[in-house]
Parts: structure tokens; C-alpha cells; sequence
């Protein structure tokens, strides 16, 4: 028998190899033409055209140039961020669709800004890092999984239809984290905390779920 008979793998590709990364990562699967307008939209969600404001009430103005962003708990480089820093990071572009709790979703908004993947490559979790705390400069907090912070389409966002994201929206920077619902998307964001325990924000100790997965409905706590 040759050798050429046995089952050794052929070598992989490039393309080969950028498509299993795609299988891994459900790319795709989630393409917006793929799916039908009836199954784009959540249960109990309404489709709006206009992009309502939601937030606990103050909408705190952050200068450019006093600008920072903390990143630090259980991570290998702990850092503060300048905003000319953040800028000279790799930059992302990616379109989503938003998903309110209060049951509006706006299809097609385009991000701009840093894709949460490449700031875990450069921050490095720890191996014991499972959690992650957002806080703002409202005050405001919400926590997601490491796993949910790290999705492909997660980006920290700057900018919106190519304009730099209003003060009413969360600019400078907010989280955008399009799979699970709006409220776990902070506006102002001021520090992003790694952590080895679940921290409830805001939200989250007031009732609402702690997933927060739109298509499960995940709205609100059990107890
Ligand atoms: N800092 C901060 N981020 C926040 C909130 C907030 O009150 N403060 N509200 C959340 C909620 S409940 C929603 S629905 C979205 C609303 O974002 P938008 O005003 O840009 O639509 O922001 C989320 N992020
Ligand atoms: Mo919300």
C-alpha cells in the first residue's frame, strides 16, 4: 500500500483553515441574509426605525482629553488606556442588530471601534478570570461571562453609522455585546474588571436576568 492510502490528514490550506475557524465560531450561521425578517426578530420584540435613549437618567459629558479606560482584575497586563491609545489600537467595523428588554430591536447598526477579542489578546485573562464587570461614569454596572464578553461580534464602540457615538448614546466609548439584551451594552464606559466571581450590576440585582439572552427570553430573575 502506499502511504498516500492512509488516512493521514491532507495538509491544510489557508482557506481550509480560515473555514474551520468559521465552523468553530458559527460564522454564518448568523448572517443577516440568511435568515428571514421572521426569524431575525426575538419573541415579544418589536422592530422600531428610530434608536430610542435609555439610561438611568444622567448622561455624563467626558472630555477627549481626560478620557481613560481602566482595564485591570484578573488579567497578565493590567492598563489605563489613553484615548489617542485606544485609538491606535486595531480598529473593527461590525454591524448588529439591538435588542432592548423593553421590547424594541433596531436591526443594521454599524459599529466602529475595538473588537473585545483584541483587547483579551492584549491583556491576557488569567486563567481563573470567568467574569466581567463593566462601570461607567453614571455609575452605572453590568456583568457579563468572559465567554459573552469575548463573542466575535462584541466591540467597544466609538463611533455609530460612521459618526463618533453621541454623549446621549454612551460616547465617547460604549460596550456593544449584540447577542444578549442592551442593558449589558454600558454607555460611558470607564473601566472593564476581570473577574474569578460573578459581580451583579445594576440590572441584575434589580430583577433582570443575568444572561440576558434575548432569544431565551432571558428578561428577568427568577426570584
Ligand atoms: N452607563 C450606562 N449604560 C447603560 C445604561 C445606563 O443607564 N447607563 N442603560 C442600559 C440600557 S437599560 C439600555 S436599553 C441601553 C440603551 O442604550 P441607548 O440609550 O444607546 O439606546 O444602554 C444600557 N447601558
Ligand atoms: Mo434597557
Amino acid at each position: 500500500m502506499a502511504d498516500d492510502d492512509g488516512d493521514r490528514p491532507p495538509e491544510a490550506s489557508k482557506l481550509t483553515r480560515t473555514k474551520q475557524r468559521w465552523a468553530q465560531e458559527g460564522r454564518l450561521l448568523t448572517d443577516r441574509t440568511a435568515r428571514s425578517e421572521f426569524d431575525r426578530l426575538p419573541p415579544g420584540q418589536h422592530l422600531v426605525r428610530d434608536w430610542p435613549v435609555l439610561d438611568l437618567g444622567e448622561q455624563p459629558e467626558i472630555a477627549l482629553d481626560t478620557w481613560r479606560l481602566t482595564i485591570d482584575g484578573a488579567i497578565e497586563h493590567p492598563e489605563i488606556l489613553y484615548w489617542q491609545t485606544f485609538q491606535s489600537l486595531p480598529q473593527s467595523a461590525k454591524t448588529s442588530d439591538i435588542h432592548c428588554v423593553t421590547s424594541w430591536s433596531r436591526y443594521d447598526n454599524g459599529w466602529t471601534g475595538v473588537a473585545t477579542r483584541d483587547i483579551l489578546d492584549r491583556v491576557m485573562p488569567k486563567a481563573q478570570a470567568r467574569f466581567v464587570l463593566l462601570r461607567s461614569h453614571d455609575g452605572y454596572t453590568t456583568n457579563i461571562t468572559l465567554d459573552d464578553f469575548a463573542s466575535p461580534h462584541a466591540i467597544l464602540a466609538h463611533s455609530w453609522a460612521g459618526e463618533p457615538l453621541t454623549r446621549a448614546h454612551g460616547g465617547p466609548l460604549r460596550l456593544v455585546v449584540p447577542h444578549l439584551y442592551f442593558w449589558k451594552s454600558a454607555k460611558w464606559l470607564k473601566r472593564i474588571e476581570f473577574l474569578t466571581r460573578d459581580a451583579p450590576g445594576f440590572w441584575e440585582v434589580n430583577g433582570y436576568h443575568n444572561r440576558a439572552d434575548p432569544w431565551l427570553q432571558q428578561r428577568y430573575s427568577d426570584d
